[in-house]
């Protein structure tokens, strides 16, 4: 579509929008944007991997071999700056899939069901169900305890799909097989790893894979938004073989940190994961287990956008692809998740929409996990029940990345108030941490700065080192960073 033809359709779609309501804008809107001859709404392929960082070939890494998401995002649109609202899978999702900030969901850990604080809220799939569309799910996409409850509902908002699929593969049967590093712990935080016999498509994440063509090919025909919520590379870190092959224990790299750098940052910032505690060599292991479900998860990607081909839907499907959280593997000698350094918070990010041919095709300007769900709403014509926390990204798909207002992301993060109790609401957990990214600086407080501040200048310091709280000449930079907190 041209430049003065968009200009066309978008006059078109706004003039709709004034006089009509969404069921006409709904009808229409796919089709102006896709060029289709027939009016049809677009599809949305939903995709989301658990605790994947931005360690992906398309994002810089080094090492990491992830073809199909390289291709996804020469295609599309890729944010190499978006950040989740709350780094841990239950609080995230929820709060990217209701367009809420985290204190809003009041989920502080990810037994509290969001439900409790919002009962009526309209979740992202829930308004394109409200709207027609055919909505299902296969795998992680609301909460899910990993591994326990895969093959279940897990945390899922059940009203939220017309179609639930909850695969259970050979990784679940074979736990017992797992290289465990700490036997005693649950297997949800274990340091544990498994290079897999077998096939693809005998994975939980591969048999996501194949229900989501499935239900693709089954609804080709009706508007659908389907969701594949792939769990790796999410531990115990468990993919077939083959990907494990692609990295030889001697090319992997461990971060290096200073030996002091934990001495300027807070108590409550250091949240401390069981791999801690493993030798140089365990570390490596454990990085290539994680390189390796990455690579195991980009196939599986790789296998809908082939599907959506073979379907002759690519033409009318937008692609969205996102983590729910980031992952450290050592950095500042801290693993996991749960944590507000950048590792932790940033997420990668990669929006394919057929009908928008994107000139650039990456962004370094800072988003939010809470701005997909007013992108899609606003690219499929439906308008939110309520009011949306995050902004349409769709300045960065007609060109005009200028237009975007947004120049900070906000995350937060709980910790518990001893003793931990799971008869009380959140079991005790509060939201203690709040962090803001702009484009040079990280500011961090905990218990609004009474338990501690960090600031951190990305311009100089992008690993965080150097916390320059206290230091007089950033005074004026801290206030103005405090004022755009949110
Ligand atoms: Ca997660
Ligand atoms: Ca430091």
């Amino acid at each position: 579509m041209g430049r003065n033809e968009m200009k066309v359709a978008k006059q078109n779609i706004n003039e709709l929008f004034m006089k009509k309501k969404n069921t006409v804008f709904l009808t229409l809107a796919g089709s102006f944007f896709a060029g289709a001859q027939v009016p049809q709404p677009m599809n949305v392929l939903f995709i989301m991997s658990d605790d994947l960082n931005t360690d992906l070939g398309c994002y810089g890494h080094p090492l990491v071999k992830t073809p199909y998401l390289d291709r996804l995002a020469q295609q599309g649109m890729m944010f190499t700056h978006a950040y989740c609202q709350f780094p841990l899978s239950g609080p995230s999702r929820a709060s990217m899939l209701t367009g809420l900030r985290p204190e809003k969901t009041n989920m502080c850990i990810n037994e509290t069901n969001f439900r409790e604080a919002l009962p009526d809220v309209i979740t992202l799939p829930q308004l394109f169900m409200k709207h027609g569309y055919v909505t299902g799910r296969a795998g992680k996409i609301f909460h899910y305890g990993v591994p326990s409850e895969i093959g279940t509902d897990g945390h899922d908002d059940t009203i939220s799909w017309n179609i639930r699929v909850n695969p259970k593969g050979r990784d679940k049967y074979e736990e017992n097989k797992l290289i465990n590093y700490t036997p005693s712990a649950s297997l949800g935080i274990a340091p544990a790893w498994l290079a897999a016999e077998g096939t693809d498509e005998e994975q939980t994440d591969g048999m996501v894979a194949t229900e989501v063509i499935k239900m693709m090919a089954q609804n080709k025909d009706k508007p659908f938004f389907i969701a594949a919520g792939f769990f790796r590379p999410h531990c115990p870190y468990i993919a077939p073989k083959k990907y494990f092959d692609l990295y030889p224990l001697d090319s992997i790299r461990l971060p290096q940190t200073p030996p002091d750098d934990l001495n300027d940052v807070p108590e409550l910032a250091q949240h401390k994961a069981l791999h801690t505690k493993l030798t140089p060599e365990q570390q490596k292991y454990i990085h290539r287990a994680y390189y390796a479900s990455i690579s195991f998860m980009d196939a599986q990607v790789g296998r809908l956008l082939n599907a959506l081909d073979s379907l002759g839907l690519s033409k009318k499907t937008i692609v969205v692809f996102m983590g729910d959280n980031g992952y450290m593997l050592g950095e500042h000698f801290l693993w996991t998740k749960f944590l507000l350094f950048e590792k932790s918070v940033r997420v990668p990010l990669i929006i394919y929409h057929p009908g928008l041919a994107c000139q650039s095709h990456a962004t370094d300007e800072i988003v939010e996990l809470l701005d997909v769900y007013p992108t899609l709403a606003f690219w499929c014509g439906l308008t939110s029940t309520h009011r949306l926390d995050g902004d349409n990204l769709h300045c960065f798909f007609e060109n005009h990345p200028e237009k975007w207002q947004k120049k900070s992301a906000v995350s937060v993060v709980s910790r518990p108030n001893p003793p931990v109790d799971n008869t009380k609401p959140n079991w005790g957990y509060t939201y203690r941490g709040k962090s803001i990214r702009t484009s040079r600086w990280r500011y961090t407080e905990w218990d609004q700065g009474a338990s501690g501040t960090e600031l951190y200048d990305h311009a100089s310091d992008p690993g965080e080192f150097t916390n320059l709280r206290g230091r007089k000449e950033f005074k004026k930079t801290i206030e103005k960073l405090k004022k755009e907190f949110r």
